[in-house]
C-alpha cells in the first residue's frame, strides 16, 4: 500500500544499476540515454520483437533506429559508459533468471511489454499473444527478483487506460470505500478499454500480490499517452528513438503529426471528446527516473498516475492542425467512425500528485513539442510517404477478427503473431 506523503520516500541519489527491460523501444532508449546522462549505470534487455512486430503490420519507424550494437557504440562515444545488454526474451525464465543473478541491479524498470492496444485486437492470436507474454514476462521478473535481488526496486510500466473513464475522480491507485457501514482503503476499479489495457490491468494485481508475498519494493506506474521524439540527451541522430505512425503503433498525438505531414486526414475517432491523459517523452522519463531514484520500500506497492496534463483528442487534434500551417502545410481534420469501443464523450479527473511530491515539474509545453515533431517529421518526409498506407486506422474492436483488413491494405502477406511465446534464445552480453 501507498505510505503517505513524500516524507515516506527515501531518496537515492547515488549512481544506481538500473536494469531496463525494452531498452530498445520508443521509451526505453530514450530512458537509458537519460539514467546515464545522470550518472548511473544502466543495463539493458530486448528480443527486438518490436521491431518485427511493425514490420509485420507493414510500417516501419518514421525515425531511422540504428541496429543496437550501432546504439551502445553511440552511447560510448558520445557518453563516454558503456551500455551493457542482453538480447533475450523474458518469457524464458532462466534467462530472466540468469541476468538478474549476474547484475543484481538496484532497479529494475519493466517496459518490455507488447503495447499496442490496436495490436492486441487483430484477432483471437494477437489477444492471446499479448495477455500471455506480459503476464508471464512481469511473473517471471518477480520471481527473479525474489530468488537473486530480493532488494531491488521495480518500476512497473502501466497504463492510465487501466482505469477506463469512470464518472468520477480517478485516485492514484487506492481509494477509500464505505460500503454498508465498513470502510476501507481499496485499489480502484479497473475497466480496461482493450485486451492489452487489461493485461496491464492483471499484472498490477499480480505486481501488487508479489510485493506483499515476497516483500518487494514495487512501483506501478499508471502512464498516460507519451508525445515527442527527442529529448535533451538524444544530440546525435545516431541516438534518436523510434516514432511510429502506423494506425497499430502510433499514437493519437504523434500520429497527427505525421498525417498533417503526409497531407492526409487527421483523425480523431468518432466524436473526439474522448478525454486522455498525456506526457511529453522528456517528462516521461524525468518521471521515471524519479521513481527510480526515490525507491518504494520493501512489500510497498505503490502507484503513480503518471501524465502532465488532460486533453480531449479534438482539442489536439485542432492544435496540430493549427501549427501545422506555421510548416505551411494544408491540414484537414476528418472524424472516421471510432474503430474501439470507448466512450466518446465522458467525464475525466485523474489526480497526479505523487510524482508532484517527488519533485516532478513539467519542462515541456504542449505546442514547443508539437513544433520539434513536425521539424524532425519532415526531415523524414520521405520515409513517412513509403508507408502511407499505414495511417489509415483499419484494426476493429467489434469484429473477432482484423487481419483480412489489414491483409488488404498491407498486401498478400497475412499477419500472424511473430514471436510464439518461449521461442527466443537465451541471450548474452552483446
Ligand atoms: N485516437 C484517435 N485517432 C487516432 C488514434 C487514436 O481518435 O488516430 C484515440 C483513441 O480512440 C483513444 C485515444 O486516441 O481514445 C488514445 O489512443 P492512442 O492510440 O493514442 O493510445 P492507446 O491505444 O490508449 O495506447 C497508448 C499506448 C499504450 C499506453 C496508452 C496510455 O500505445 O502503450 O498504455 O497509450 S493510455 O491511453 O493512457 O491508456
Amino acid at each position: 500500500m501507498l505510505k503517505e506523503g513524500a516524507e515516506a520516500f527515501t531518496s537515492r541519489s547515488a549512481p544506481m544499476k538500473v536494469l531496463v527491460t525494452g531498452i530498445d523501444g520508443y521509451s526505453g532508449w530514450p530512458l537509458a540515454l537519460h539514467l546515464i546522462g545522470r550518472g548511473h549505470d544502466v543495463v539493458g534487455i530486448d528480443n527486438f520483437v518490436t521491431r518485427k512486430r511493425v514490420k509485420e503490420v507493414g510500417s516501419w519507424s518514421a525515425t531511422p533506429i540504428p541496429p543496437f550494437p550501432r546504439r551502445q557504440a553511440a552511447v560510448k562515444e558520445i557518453f563516454g559508459k558503456d551500455l551493457g545488454f542482453y538480447r533475450g526474451d523474458l518469457q524464458n525464465y532462466d534467462f530472466v533468471r540468469h541476468t538478474l543473478e549476474k547484475e543484481r541491479p538496484d532497479a529494475i524498470v519493466h517496459l518490455a511489454e507488447q503495447r499496442s492496444a490496436p495490436y492486441s485486437m487483430i484477432d483471437v492470436h494477437h489477444a492471446v499473444a499479448t495477455q500471455v507474454e506480459n503476464l508471464t514476462g512481469t511473473l517471471h521478473i518477480l520471481y527473479a527478483m525474489k530468488e537473486a535481488c530480493p532488494d531491488a526496486h521495480l518500476v512497473k510500466m502501466g497504463t492510465m487506460g487501466e482505469y477506463g473513464t469512470p464518472n468520477t475522480d480517478i485516485p492514484e491507485g487506492f481509494f477509500d470505500v464505505e460500503f454498508h457501514g465498513r470502510k476501507d482503503t481499496m485499489p480502484f476499479p479497473r475497466q480496461g478499454g482493450s485486451w492489452y489495457h487489461w493485461s496491464k490491468v492483471f499484472d498490477s494485481g499480480d505486481v501488487m500480490f508479489a510485493s506483499k508475498i515476497f516483500n518487494l519494493r514495487t512501483t506501478d506506474v499508471m502512464q498516460g499517452v507519451i508525445y515527442g521524439v527527442r529529448t535533451p540527451e538524444i544530440t546525435d541522430d545516431r541516438l534518436l528513438t523510434r516514432f511510429d505512425f502506423d494506425e497499430t503503433w502510433g499514437t493519437a498525438l504523434n500520429r497527427f503529426i505525421a498525417q498533417a505531414v503526409l497531407g492526409a486526414p487527421i483523425t480523431p475517432y468518432g466524436r473526439g471528446e474522448q478525454k486522455r491523459g498525456f506526457i511529453a517523452l522528456e517528462d516521461s522519463m524525468q518521471s521515471l527516473r524519479l521513481a527510480v531514484e526515490h525507491p518504494a520500500s520493501p512489500g510497498e506497492y505503490r502507484v503513480f498516475n503518471q501524465f502532465d496534463a488532460s486533453y480531449s483528442i479534438n482539442e489536439l487534434a485542432d492544435r496540430v492542425a493549427r501549427i501545422a500551417t506555421e510548416f505551411d502545410l494544408k491540414p484537414v481534420i476528418e472524424h472516421p467512425a471510432d474503430p474501439r469501443v470507448e466512450a466518446e464523450q465522458h467525464f475525466y479527473n485523474p489526480l497526479h500528485e505523487l510524482l508532484p511530491a517527488l519533485g516532478y515539474r513539467r519542462t515541456r509545453e504542449l505546442d514547443e513539442v508539437v513544433r520539434e515533431i513536425f521539424t524532425d517529421l519532415l526531415r523524414f518526409r520521405r520515409r513517412l510517404e513509403a508507408r502511407r498506407h499505414v495511417v489509415v486506422p483499419t484494426v476493429q474492436w467489434r469484429i473477432p477478427d482484423s487481419r483480412p483488413l489489414l491483409q488488404a491494405r498491407a498486401g498478400p502477406e497475412q499477419p500472424v503473431p511473430t514471436h510464439p511465446p518461449g521461442s527466443a534464445s537465451i541471450g548474452s552480453p552483446a
